[in-house]
């Protein structure tokens, strides 16, 4: 091996250590809060690890290149034509089409079929969500209240473990229905009811971990920035005193 392949190499072995070190030891996401946010972590997680290599690949052979061939001056010439070598664009072919299927769809598809065996479990409690420019509405129709991000104290809130399935649906424009703790985001459409289902695992409340909201993701006005609902995951009888209070 060349001298040139011998460093690249190195270099590429440095900054896939130090990057995977990173990736396995740093704490980057935010707080995760219902099962889905762990599985959907967890795909996230398992394609950043799989393409630290590539990455770092791509980054060694461009900075040295870079930096080991570089022309001082102007060139006075074009330099010698380069002929494809068929060995090397199969193996290129082989290499990214096994690597996009490992990293790409395999996570991903994985990651799916766990979030839609967890949508099959019997369903506790249903939330049907209107989006509006610029509000949120969530209806507790089985307890006859609902709540409205317009007024100043309303909130979403939720017992923990309870499955709650949300029926989202929009009055005006496309707004998009995400709770970044949940990790879970759907679009709401007008004449539509789209779903989401979540089963949430840790206490929290909007005051504490903005991470508790629900966002639209989806821009639909000047507004848009601020069409939040606070959210508040509470014990189930925590949940039973606030629905008294509601009703
Ligand atoms: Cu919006």
């Amino acid at each position: 091996m060349s001298r040139d392949g011998v460093v690249v190499g190195l270099i590429w072995l440095i900054l896939t250590v130090a990057g995977e070190a990173l990736a396995w030891n740093v704490e980057f996401f935010p707080s995760a809060a219902a099962d889905q946010a762990i599985i959907i972590d967890e795909s996230f997680a398992m394609l950043v690890r799989l393409a630290i290599p590539v990455m770092a690949f791509v980054i060694a052979m461009l900075v040295y290149s870079a930096l080991r061939f570089r022309h001082r001056g102007d060139p006075l010439e074009d330099g010698p034509p380069t002929q494809a070598n068929k060995k090397v664009m199969g193996a290129w072919f082989g290499v990214t089409t096994a690597l996009t299927v490992l990293m790409i769809i395999n996570p991903g598809i994985t990651g799916l079929n766990e979030l839609w065996e967890l949508a099959d479990e019997p369903v506790d409690m249903v939330i049907e969500i209107e989006g509006s420019r610029f509000f949120w509405r969530a209806g507790y129709s089985e307890y006859g209240f609902s709540t409205f991000s317009g007024n100043p104290t309303d909130e979403l809130v939720l017992p923990i473990g309870a499955h709650v399935r949300f029926d989202i649906t929009s009055v005006d424009v496309l707004h998009s229905f995400w709770i970044p703790a949940f990790r879970m985001k759907i679009d709401a459409v007008p004449g539509m009811t789209t779903v989401v289902h979540v089963r949430a695992t840790e206490l929290g409340d909007y005051r504490d971990d903005i991470n508790f909201r629900v966002q639209c993701a989806e821009l639909c006005g000047v507004l848009h920035g601020q069409m939040t609902m606070p959210v508040r995951v509470v014990t189930q009888l925590e949940f039973e005193a606030w629905v008294t209070t509601k009703q």
